[in-house]
């Protein structure tokens, strides 16, 4: 008798555990600012907007997901911060925003190691870059991206530049992290770090003699309107975006919810990925129909100037830029 009758308390709580759990999803909802500072016409825009969309609808209104472009909210490394803080904020940035918290992700975004977006990608799903990703979480730092990919970052100036000796002197705008004015240093330039928002304006007056960037960018921007007619075919850096969230938030999310997020953002990246690598050769043409001029540079001089960047920093693992290399080897 006691038997039966411990079995139908237990039941019973089981029911009523799971029956809450469920009751709790049904009537949970939450809204989530997303912030980056890309402009309204490139494409990683509209493709958070569509996973926004895609989320809000899938969870029948439960995740509201508020997406502010062009640095409307705090970005870069402010953003990331917002994340770390636990804040209901999503923050779209470059790895090299996250190489602060765990470096290794400074030698992920390190310059010129990939020669196709396709390498990256896969690298992203390396054993390598789950540790790192842990190491993120450890942080409080949940990585649900990693390849919003938009485009290898190429010189953009006025003077034709060919080799680190043409770059000497020249101030060329960068993001503001280490990893960029690292990288435009070593390549001989003055590296000189603005925020997106300011970067065209100081272009026109003269502050900075160029800028980097993706062909995405240029199109998307318009810095083909100035005076930075000249694309040295650097791909120095590939610029990629992931998508970051509090790990404190997530883990107050739902299951069936979060199963949906995750799964939104990655059919996401995937789709930019591929969309970008058929539209390439169109943006190229219409940025040479605006008078932009494409020309190739002295790879081995760029990457021989670029060789002592991939020494560990403070924090990096033991060997990382040998198991990158080795894992890169293995591809090809
Ligand atoms: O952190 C995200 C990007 O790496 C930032 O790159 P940035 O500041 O050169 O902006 C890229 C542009 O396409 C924004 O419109």
């Amino acid at each position: 008798m006691n038997v039966r009758k411990t079995f139908s308390v237990l039941s019973a709580a089981i029911i009523l555990f799971f029956g809450t759990q469920a009751l709790a999803a049904d009537d949970y909802k939450i809204t989530l600012k997303l912030s980056h500072v890309f402009s309204p016409a490139e494409q990683l825009t509209k493709s958070m907007d569509a996973v926004a969309e895609a989320i809000l609808e899938k969870t029948d209104g439960a995740i509201t997901i508020q997406t502010f472009p062009q640095a409307q909210l705090p970005a870069y490394k402010e953003g990331v911060e917002q994340v770390v803080r636990g804040a209901n904020f999503i923050s779209v940035e470059d790895p090299s925003f996250i190489g602060d918290y765990v470096p290794d992700f400074k030698a992920l975004y390190a310059p010129m190691l990939y020669r196709s977006f396709d390498e990256y990608v896969k690298l992203t799903q390396s054993d390598l870059v789950a540790d790192m990703r842990a190491k993120a979480e450890d942080q409080g730092i949940k990585i649900l991206a990693l390849h919003y990919i938009y485009g290898f970052r190429n010189l953009i100036t006025q003077k034709v530049i060919k080799t680190p000796a043409d770059l000497k002197g020249m101030k060329i705008r960068t993001p503001g992290s280490k990893s960029y004015i690292d990288t435009l240093s070593a390549m001989g330039a003055v590296a000189t770090p603005l925020p997106w928002g300011e970067t065209l304006s100081a272009v026109q007056q003269g502050v900075v003699d160029g800028l980097e960037g993706s062909e995405f960018t240029n199109i998307g921007t318009k810095v083909y309107e100035g005076p930075t007619k000249n694309v040295a075919n650097t791909r120095h850096i590939l610029g990629t975006c992931g998508v970051y969230i509090s790990t404190k938030v997530w883990s107050e999310i739902p299951e069936k919810y979060q199963a949906i997020i995750q799964d939104e953002f990655s059919k996401g990246e995937h789709h930019m990925v591929e969309l970008l690598k058929s539209q390439h050769g169109g943006v190229v043409k219409e940025l040479e129909s605006h008078g932009v001029k494409f020309n190739e540079v002295d790879g081995e001089a760029f990457r021989d100037a670029l060789k002592p960047l991939y020494v560990e920093q403070e924090g990096m693992t033991p060997g990382v830029f040998q198991a990158i290399f080795t894992a890169l080897d293995a591809m090809r």
